[in-house]
């Protein structure tokens, strides 16, 4: 598999990476030739430092260019990178600082994120050039920790390598004929899979490069989706995305076109609902396609171009990983009726090398036998084709493409002096997928206002309620526990 970046490599004067903001007009570009001597300057700065490869560098995802270029210089660099969120709560960094334990973080504005993580010094991305001395080969070692959120308890740490990486990125080129000749457009988070892996590390090893929109609106989408006499560029992006690209569309034939000019539109994260579907293939004559994957195992099924879309039809298992339907004693299902529902069990290349820190938890999600339990639930057609219909865990909710643990916020909630119990669910909506409720009896008087940007401040503000519900009491069983389905 060689080199992890093939578009670092050739040192070229080709645009690799651009940086769109609506609001100020301004963009920003590095040829590969620049990003490459950037990512040597970075490199060399790290290393005057004494940070040594195999150490953990954090990266504070900030909106602009240098966030860019530091998560690729600790990824050539050979260091583990530990993507941050700039809106990380005390709750979550606490957290982090002692389980990720960076021994550096790297911000592009280091006085906005000075202090936050207790006992990691911050360091500004050098701007200047240097020769890059290193380049990081796919081996087995981690390359990357990515926080995700479980049903209880605090976000656990997923170690991917860069084998697991360089596998899927070779899996998802073949299943969407991904080459030089593509520009990526995202406007996602860069500290999960989707906007990361995919979107920039995905560009680098396959691509032409990526163009990133730190903040989504349809007209920013519009704008760099319209080729300028170019090729067709290839969107990724989460269902709520798709959403409100669909309901901008109705009104704009700019943003039409731009959309039809796109070579691929791909959705994931969460399901895109059928109506989503259905509206952007009548307005603009283009299938969206979906594909399917975690933190930890990255993707694992794809619906290949020139598919029809279905709802929740995820596509086929991409090369090299393979797929199975479980029953609840994690024994393989042999249906093939797309009637038959189990657990998706996948293993292959591309799953994690566990959690950082927490072998119990990675104990209980991957078997001695290397297949991971994705608690997705499904089925499957006789060409292999998954369909999700559920999930496992009630308790876990998907809101606007982020895994939020309904555990974590209710958590949350109780640190507030005037909240007594608190229950936290996920309800259907149309934009975000998914909102996040809670119920909650407080002993004050507290407005529901206050309780979301309570929550907002401890943790990251997505995970705040949408909606918070005051209740005299929450409904328990005999034993006392809070029986969510009895929740109005
Ligand atoms: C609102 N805000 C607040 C409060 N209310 N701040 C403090 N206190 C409050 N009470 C702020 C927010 O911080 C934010 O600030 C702004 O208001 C809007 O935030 P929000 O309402 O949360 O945004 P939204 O409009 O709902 O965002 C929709 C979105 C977003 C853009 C679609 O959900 C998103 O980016 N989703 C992508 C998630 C993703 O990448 N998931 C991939 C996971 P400000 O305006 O300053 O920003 S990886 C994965 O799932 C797997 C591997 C896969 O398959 O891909
Ligand atoms: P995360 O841990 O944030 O990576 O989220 C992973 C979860 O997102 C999966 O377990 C699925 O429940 C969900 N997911 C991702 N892509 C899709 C999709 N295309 N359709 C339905 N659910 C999806």
């Amino acid at each position: 598999m060689g080199l992890l970046f093939h578009r670092l490599t050739s040192g070229d004067d080709g645009v690799v990476l651009r940086l769109r903001v609506r609001a100020t007009g301004a963009e920003e570009r590095l040829t590969a030739r620049a990003l490459t001597s950037r990512c040597g300057r970075v490199v060399q700065a790290l290393a005057e430092r004494g940070v040594r490869p195999g150490q953990r560098v954090g990266v504070w995802a900030q909106g602009t260019l240098d966030t860019l270029v530091a998560l690729t210089a600790t990824a050539v660099g050979g260091y583990v990178t530990v993507p941050l969120d700039p809106k990380l709560g005390p709750l979550e960094l606490g957290h982090l600082a002692k389980d990720a334990q960076p021994v550096v973080a790297l911000a592009s504005d280091p006085e906005a994120v000075a202090g936050r993580l207790s006992g990691v010094p911050v360091l500004g991305v050098p701007a200047g050039e240097a020769a890059l001395t290193t380049h990081r080969a796919v081996d087995d070692e981690p390359l990357l920790i990515l926080y995700t959120s479980g049903t209880t308890g605090l976000p656990k740490g997923a170690v991917l390598s860069a084998r697991n990486v360089a596998f899927n990125l070779d899996a998802l080129a073949q299943a969407w004929g991904w080459t030089r000749a593509d520009v990526v457009v995202h406007a996602l988070p860069l500290f999960h899979v989707h906007g990361l892996v995919l979107g920039l590390y995905g560009s680098l090893r396959n691509g032409a490069g990526l163009d990133w929109l730190p903040r989504f609106s349809p007209e920013v989408v519009e704008d760099a989706l319209s080729p300028i006499g170019g090729e067709g560029k290839v969107l990724f992006a989460v269902p709520t995305m798709y959403h409100r690209l669909a309901d901008a569309a109705e009104n704009s034939q700019e943003l039409v076109a731009a959309l039809q000019s796109a070579r691929l539109l791909i959705s994931g994260s969460a399901a895109l609902p059928l109506r989503d579907h259905q509206r952007l293939h009548r307005l603009t004559g283009r299938r969206v396609l979906e594909r399917y994957g975690l933190t930890e195992t990255l993707i694992n099924t794809a619906v290949l171009p020139g598919s029809e879309s279905e709802a929740g039809r995820v596509g086929q298992p991409l090369e090299g990983v393979e797929l199975r339907l479980v029953d609840d004693a994690r024994q393989p299902l042999a249906s093939f009726d797309d009637a038959t529902i189990g657990e998706v069990a996948v293993r292959g290349p591309h799953v994690f090398l566990g959690y950082l820190n927490r072998p119990d938890a990675t104990a209980a999600v991957k078997d001695e036998g290397g297949w991971y339990y994705t608690g997705d639930l499904a089925t499957r057609r006789a060409d292999g084709s998954v369909r999700i219909v559920g999930r496992r865990a009630t308790d876990l909710i998907k809101c606007g493409g982020y895994k939020v643990g309904a555990g974590e916020v209710e958590a949350a909630l109780l640190e507030h002096p005037q909240v007594r119990e608190a229950a936290v669910v996920g309800r259907p909506d149309a934009d975000l997928g998914e909102k996040i409720v809670a119920f909650v009896v407080t002993s004050g008087d507290t407005t529901p206002a206050a309780l979301q940007d309570f929550v907002a401040k401890q943790l990251s503000p997505h995970k705040r309620p949408r909606e918070v519900r005051v209740v005299d009491s929450l409904p328990r069983n005999a034993m006392g526990k809070v029986q969510k389905a009895k929740l109005p």
